[in-house]
């Protein structure tokens, strides 16, 4: 069997820069990888306009000085087909793609506890075995298909809009239906709906969404991004997201200003573009706070929308943020043009998927292509894919009981699991930063402690329950202390049928949890188990 120091799942922004964090380090590592390059979600995410919402400058690795020098973003936000082709330059440069084998699933890990090795199956067949067993696989990468009645009898081509196909799709002249809302519909109806004869679009749930105000990057600004690559870092590093804000509006409660200039201070930040809930500090800890940013982007949804039957089936009651909030280019506009057709299944649910189209329990809708936005089994779902047994053969599924009760230790780690990592694993802040730098610090983490292991001559290391105990309640009083857990979303599995999660994210911010996880290393792994040779130390 072979044997590596480290395999590695996944080769995203979390599969690639852990193979080239692992070789520096001089040990041997494996990444399997399901796609046959490299690029994890932005590989299969190719839906039409899909792009990220942080900001180019923010989204990438701050790691390497010289890669971030060389490398130009042009437009603010970066399209999907640009971050596809920085992974692959990151490929190329730190020649990484000798130790990743494409085109291969895990199947499944065990762990073995007389060899204190994992074995790794993968779906040709084979076992690899390793010391570390590193997830790299992503919070959004397990597509969630719906099971709606009819489905698969749909004449026409059906898309997901997560395993978006590598060939051109053209919309021109055709009835299409796009089923979904979230941030990918909301940037997939606008393109759509200018290339397609009719489109329809099947809403369960409104969103709030505020324009990205995307737009391309001077050259000035390019050079000068450039050259203050530490003080980026820095200021990516000490804020609460992964992404640097204002610190003027940041320290100010939306509640403390008077009416008018609160409205100004909205009107600003939709003017600018991006994420408009840091406009205060106190949008997403007081409902009370929330209904001013909550009312405002509704009366901006009835501003925009001609048809007022319509606009009122756009706008959102809940509170703003607790549901991933959106950003997007001519969204709400697209519902003003004639070929555009809102359908609100909520009043007229879908009952099911004919060979001709989509009927509900009013009409029936032909449609020559169906498009499913629909999301994602969510954080768990992707680990879950993968048959992952510690000690006595217990499975993450069993331990975590299907999602319903996740226990980790700072995300990262699992007792019983000994020598297992999650990068961005639940109950880290995850999908509530800025993935790329969570991401970064979590690989340099663990980098940092294999080299202790190494150093220290030990065989393994495991969260003690104890630790892992405090953590999970430290994580749920934080998110308690928010509006987060009062959302109906993914983030609590709220959109898979028979999924509930208790919220997985910890929220205090990635410069705070980025202070807890190096005073752990520091006081020596402290809540970890650290074995050397069949002794616990
Ligand atoms: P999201 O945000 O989960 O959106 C999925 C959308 O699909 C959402 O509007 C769902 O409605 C809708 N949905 C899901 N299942 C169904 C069924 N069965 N019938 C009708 N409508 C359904 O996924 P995205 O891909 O848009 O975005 C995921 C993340 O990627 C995003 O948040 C960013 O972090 C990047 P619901 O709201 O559940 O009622």
């Amino acid at each position: 069997m072979e044997q590596f120091d480290a395999i590695v799942v996944g080769a995203g922004f979390s599969g690639l820069y852990m193979l080239h964090k692992l070789r520096e380090q001089g040990m041997s590592a494996r990444v399997y990888e399901a796609g046959d390059n490299v690029g994890g979600v932005w590989y299969w995410n190719r839906y039409p306009g899909a792009k990220c919402d942080v900001e180019s400058i923010y989204y990438n690795y701050t790691f390497s000085d010289a890669l971030y020098k060389e490398w130009t973003w042009t437009t603010r936000y970066p399209d999907q087909p640009s971050i596809l082709r920085y992974l692959n330059h990151v490929a190329d440069r730190f020649d990484l793609r000798r130790d990743i084998q494409f085109r291969t699933r895990v199947t499944a890990a065990h762990y073995d506890e007389k060899t204190r090795a994992w074995q790794v199956k993968t779906d040709d067949g084979k076992t690899v075995a390793a010391r570390y067993f590193i997830s790299g696989v992503g919070c959004l990468s397990a597509a969630n298909r719906p099971d709606i009645k009819g489905l698969d009898s749909f004449r026409g081509e059906v898309f997901h809009t997560g395993t978006w196909p590598h060939r051109p799709v053209d919309f021109t002249g055709k009835r299409v239906g796009v089923i979904g809302t979230g941030s990918s519909g909301i940037q997939a109806i606008p393109v759509i709906a200018a290339q397609a004869d009719q489109l329809y679009v099947f809403q369960r749930t409104p969103q709030y969404s505020t324009p990205a105000a995307d737009r391309p990057y001077d050259a000035e600004h390019m050079r000068e991004v450039k050259e203050n690559l530490g003080e980026i870092r820095t200021r990516i590093r000490d804020s609460w997201s992964g992404v640097p804000r204002s610190p003027i509006a940041m320290d100010r409660s939306a509640l403390a200003e008077p009416p008018v200039q609160r409205r100004q201070t909205y009107e600003a930040a939709w003017q600018h573009g991006g994420w408009i809930h840091s406009s205060y500090n106190d949008l997403i800890t007081d409902a009370q706070a929330n209904e001013t940013v909550a009312q405002f982007v509704r009366d901006k949804i009835r501003s925009i929308v001609k048809d007022p039957q319509v606009a009122d089936k756009l706008t959102p009651d809940y509170l703003f943020g607790t549901k991933r909030p959106v950003i997007d280019t001519n969204y709400f506009q697209t519902y003003n043009r004639d070929n555009v057709t809102l359908v609100d299944i909520r009043q007229d649910p879908i009952t099911e998927i004919t060979p001709d189209g989509v009927r509900t329990a009013g009409t029936e809708y032909a449609l020559d292509a169906l498009v499913l936005a629909t999301g994602y089994d969510a954080i768990t779902g992707p680990l879950f894919r993968i048959d992952i047994r510690g000690k006595d053969g217990m499975s993450l599924q069993d331990k975590w009981a299907g999602g319903k009760e996740i226990h980790t230790y700072l995300g990262l780690a699992n007792a019983g699991f000994p020598n297992f990592f999650t990068i961005t694993g639940p109950q880290s802040p995850s999908v509530l930063s800025n993935m790329v730098c969570s991401i970064e610090q979590h690989v340099e983490w663990i980098a940092d402690c294999l080299c202790h292991l190494r150093d220290e001559g030990l065989d393994t290391i495991e969260a003690t329950v104890a630790a892992e105990q405090t953590w999970s309640r430290h994580c749920a009083e934080v998110a308690h202390t928010t509006l987060f857990p009062r959302g109906e979303s993914w983030y609590t599995g709220a959109n898979i049928p028979g999924k509930t999660m208790p919220f997985p994210i910890y929220v205090a911010g990635v410069n705070v949890y980025r202070g807890i996880c190096d005073k752990v290393a520091a006081n020596g792994y402290e809540g970890f188990a650290l074995t050397r040779s069949g002794t616990a130390r």
